[in-house]
Protein backbone atom coordinates (compact mmCIF):
# COMPACT_ATOMS: atom_id res chain seq x y z
CA UNK A 1 0.00 0.00 0.00
CA UNK A 2 1.36 3.44 -0.96
CA UNK A 3 1.41 5.92 2.11
CA UNK A 4 0.67 9.66 1.89
CA UNK A 5 3.60 11.27 2.42
CA UNK A 6 3.72 14.44 4.90
CA UNK A 7 5.42 17.55 3.27
CA UNK A 8 6.89 20.43 4.82
CA UNK A 9 5.45 22.57 7.10
CA UNK A 10 4.06 19.48 8.24
CA UNK A 11 4.19 19.43 12.41
CA UNK A 12 4.41 15.43 12.48
CA UNK A 13 7.99 16.45 10.45
CA UNK A 14 9.04 18.02 13.82
CA UNK A 15 8.44 15.24 15.90
CA UNK A 16 10.70 12.84 17.81
CA UNK A 17 9.71 9.23 16.78
CA UNK A 18 9.68 7.08 19.46
CA UNK A 19 11.60 3.54 19.94
CA UNK A 20 9.80 0.31 18.90
CA UNK A 21 9.77 -2.38 21.29
CA UNK A 22 9.48 -5.69 20.00
CA UNK A 23 7.02 -8.62 20.71
CA UNK A 24 7.63 -11.58 21.44
CA UNK A 25 4.64 -13.22 19.52
CA UNK A 26 3.91 -10.64 16.91
CA UNK A 27 5.23 -8.03 14.95
CA UNK A 28 2.91 -8.35 12.17
CA UNK A 29 1.72 -4.63 12.17
CA UNK A 30 5.86 -3.65 11.79
CA UNK A 31 6.23 -5.78 8.66
CA UNK A 32 3.56 -4.18 7.00
CA UNK A 33 4.72 -1.02 7.99
CA UNK A 34 7.93 -1.77 6.38
CA UNK A 35 7.04 -2.96 3.19
CA UNK A 36 4.47 -0.12 2.81
CA UNK A 37 7.36 2.40 3.55
CA UNK A 38 9.21 0.36 0.68
CA UNK A 39 6.85 0.55 -1.68
CA UNK A 40 5.93 4.03 -1.24
CA UNK A 41 9.75 4.85 -1.33
CA UNK A 42 9.82 3.11 -4.84
CA UNK A 43 6.97 4.78 -5.78
CA UNK A 44 8.28 8.10 -5.44
CA UNK A 45 11.25 7.50 -6.06
CA UNK A 46 13.30 8.06 -3.27
CA UNK A 47 16.29 6.75 -1.57
CA UNK A 48 14.95 6.88 1.46
CA UNK A 49 12.07 7.37 3.89
CA UNK A 50 11.71 7.82 7.48
CA UNK A 51 8.17 7.15 9.54
CA UNK A 52 7.52 10.33 10.24
CA UNK A 53 7.16 10.85 6.42
CA UNK A 54 4.30 8.96 6.30
CA UNK A 55 2.76 10.18 9.36
CA UNK A 56 4.38 7.71 12.11
CA UNK A 57 6.37 8.16 15.20
CA UNK A 58 8.27 5.17 15.00
CA UNK A 59 11.58 4.60 15.27
CA UNK A 60 11.48 3.06 11.86
CA UNK A 61 13.68 3.74 8.25
CA UNK A 62 13.92 2.27 5.10
CA UNK A 63 16.43 3.49 2.39
CA UNK A 64 17.84 1.55 -1.01
CA UNK A 65 20.30 3.55 -2.49
CA UNK A 66 20.88 1.13 -5.69
CA UNK A 67 17.75 0.45 -7.60
CA UNK A 68 17.21 1.38 -10.72
CA UNK A 69 14.29 2.55 -12.43
CA UNK A 70 13.35 1.15 -16.00
CA UNK A 71 10.61 1.12 -18.26
CA UNK A 72 9.23 4.72 -19.67
CA UNK A 73 5.24 4.78 -18.86
CA UNK A 74 3.89 4.40 -15.35
CA UNK A 75 2.44 0.67 -15.93
CA UNK A 76 5.72 -0.81 -17.53
CA UNK A 77 8.02 0.90 -14.85
CA UNK A 78 10.14 -1.71 -13.11
CA UNK A 79 12.28 -0.94 -10.28
CA UNK A 80 15.60 -3.62 -10.66
CA UNK A 81 18.62 -4.50 -8.62
CA UNK A 82 16.65 -3.73 -5.63
CA UNK A 83 18.86 -3.82 -1.64
CA UNK A 84 16.13 -2.74 0.80
CA UNK A 85 17.50 -1.87 4.19
CA UNK A 86 15.35 -1.70 6.94
CA UNK A 87 16.25 -0.02 10.05
CA UNK A 88 14.87 0.15 13.02
CA UNK A 89 16.21 2.11 16.22
CA UNK A 90 18.97 2.92 14.64
CA UNK A 91 22.06 4.74 16.22
CA UNK A 92 25.14 5.98 15.42
CA UNK A 93 28.60 4.40 16.92
CA UNK A 94 31.27 5.98 15.45
CA UNK A 95 31.09 8.66 12.76
CA UNK A 96 34.20 10.18 10.94
CA UNK A 97 35.45 12.10 7.96
CA UNK A 98 33.20 14.58 5.79
CA UNK A 99 31.56 14.83 3.09
CA UNK A 100 29.03 17.03 0.58
CA UNK A 101 26.40 15.96 -1.03
CA UNK A 102 23.78 17.27 -2.75
CA UNK A 103 20.30 16.62 -0.74
CA UNK A 104 16.52 16.39 -1.22
CA UNK A 105 13.93 14.75 0.42
CA UNK A 106 10.45 13.78 -0.77
CA UNK A 107 9.07 16.01 2.12
CA UNK A 108 10.80 19.17 0.94
CA UNK A 109 9.81 18.81 -2.83
CA UNK A 110 11.77 20.70 -5.46
CA UNK A 111 14.83 21.80 -3.17
CA UNK A 112 18.33 20.54 -3.39
CA UNK A 113 21.15 21.75 -1.49
CA UNK A 114 24.38 20.46 -0.32
CA UNK A 115 24.67 19.43 2.55
CA UNK A 116 28.09 18.63 5.07
CA UNK A 117 27.88 15.49 6.36
CA UNK A 118 29.86 12.70 8.03
CA UNK A 119 31.56 10.18 5.33
CA UNK A 120 31.25 7.15 7.23
CA UNK A 121 29.48 5.55 9.92
CA UNK A 122 29.07 2.60 11.92
CA UNK A 123 25.41 2.09 13.55
CA UNK A 124 23.60 -0.18 15.44
CA UNK A 125 20.51 -1.08 14.65
CA UNK A 126 17.32 -4.09 14.86
CA UNK A 127 16.12 -5.92 11.93
CA UNK A 128 12.62 -6.75 11.93
CA UNK A 129 12.62 -9.99 13.64
CA UNK A 130 14.09 -7.56 16.57
CA UNK A 131 17.76 -8.89 16.15
CA UNK A 132 20.98 -6.42 17.08
CA UNK A 133 23.26 -5.82 13.50
CA UNK A 134 26.11 -3.52 13.37
CA UNK A 135 26.62 -1.93 9.37
CA UNK A 136 29.58 0.06 8.33
CA UNK A 137 28.29 2.55 5.88
CA UNK A 138 30.00 5.03 3.48
CA UNK A 139 29.60 7.17 0.80
CA UNK A 140 25.91 8.48 -0.50
CA UNK A 141 24.42 5.19 1.75
CA UNK A 142 26.23 7.29 4.77
CA UNK A 143 24.42 10.68 3.93
CA UNK A 144 21.46 8.75 3.63
CA UNK A 145 21.53 7.15 6.45
CA UNK A 146 22.57 10.67 8.57
CA UNK A 147 19.48 12.29 6.43
CA UNK A 148 16.94 9.60 7.71
CA UNK A 149 18.12 9.81 11.25
CA UNK A 150 17.71 13.20 11.05
CA UNK A 151 14.08 12.81 10.60
CA UNK A 152 13.16 10.59 13.51
CA UNK A 153 14.81 13.39 15.75
CA UNK A 154 12.13 16.02 13.93
CA UNK A 155 15.02 17.38 11.48
CA UNK A 156 15.06 18.23 8.23
CA UNK A 157 18.10 18.46 5.77
CA UNK A 158 16.78 22.24 5.49
CA UNK A 159 18.00 22.73 8.93
CA UNK A 160 21.68 22.24 8.60
CA UNK A 161 21.98 25.01 5.92
CA UNK A 162 23.26 28.35 6.47
CA UNK A 163 20.35 30.89 8.15
CA UNK A 164 20.09 32.79 5.00
CA UNK A 165 19.48 29.92 2.61
CA UNK A 166 17.02 28.80 5.45
CA UNK A 167 15.12 31.29 5.26
CA UNK A 168 15.12 32.27 1.40
CA UNK A 169 13.81 28.46 1.11
CA UNK A 170 11.18 28.44 4.34
CA UNK A 171 9.35 31.64 2.41
CA UNK A 172 9.42 29.94 -1.43
CA UNK A 173 7.84 26.68 0.15
CA UNK A 174 5.32 28.50 2.14
CA UNK A 175 4.22 30.82 -0.45
CA UNK A 176 4.18 27.89 -3.60
CA UNK A 177 1.69 25.59 -0.47
CA UNK A 178 -1.30 24.96 -1.80
CA UNK A 179 -3.98 27.23 -0.26
CA UNK A 180 -6.50 25.56 1.72
CA UNK A 181 -9.19 28.32 1.12
CA UNK A 182 -9.66 29.71 -2.97
CA UNK A 183 -11.96 32.80 -3.17
CA UNK A 184 -14.28 32.04 -5.84
CA UNK A 185 -17.85 33.42 -7.10
CA UNK A 186 -19.30 30.53 -5.44
CA UNK A 187 -17.75 30.77 -2.27
CA UNK A 188 -19.64 32.42 -0.23
CA UNK A 189 -18.85 35.36 1.70
CA UNK A 190 -19.74 35.86 5.78
C1 LIG B 1 17.20 11.32 1.42
O1 LIG B 1 15.74 11.72 -0.36
C2 LIG B 1 18.55 11.40 0.79
O2 LIG B 1 12.79 17.06 -4.27
C3 LIG B 1 16.16 10.72 0.52
O3 LIG B 1 11.32 16.44 -6.40
C4 LIG B 1 18.92 12.54 0.07
O4 LIG B 1 14.74 10.26 -1.69
C5 LIG B 1 19.44 10.38 0.90
C6 LIG B 1 13.10 13.43 -4.14
C7 LIG B 1 20.19 12.61 -0.50
C8 LIG B 1 20.70 10.45 0.33
C9 LIG B 1 21.07 11.56 -0.39
C10 LIG B 1 13.24 14.77 -3.81
C11 LIG B 1 12.34 13.12 -5.24
C12 LIG B 1 13.70 12.35 -3.35
C13 LIG B 1 12.65 15.76 -4.56
C14 LIG B 1 14.98 11.41 -1.46
C15 LIG B 1 11.89 15.42 -5.69
C16 LIG B 1 11.73 14.09 -6.01
C17 LIG B 1 14.47 12.53 -2.26
CO1 LIG C 1 14.01 13.32 3.86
Amino acid sequence: MILKIHTFPDPVLRQKALPIKFDPKSNKELETLAKDMLETMYDAPGVGLAANQVGILKRIVVIDVEYEVEGESEKSRRFVNQHPLILINPEILKKEGQILYKEGCLSVPGVAEDVKRYSEIHLSYQDLKGKKCELKAEGLLAVAVQHELDHLDGKLFVDRLSEIKKTMIKKKLIKNQPRKFERSKFHVEL
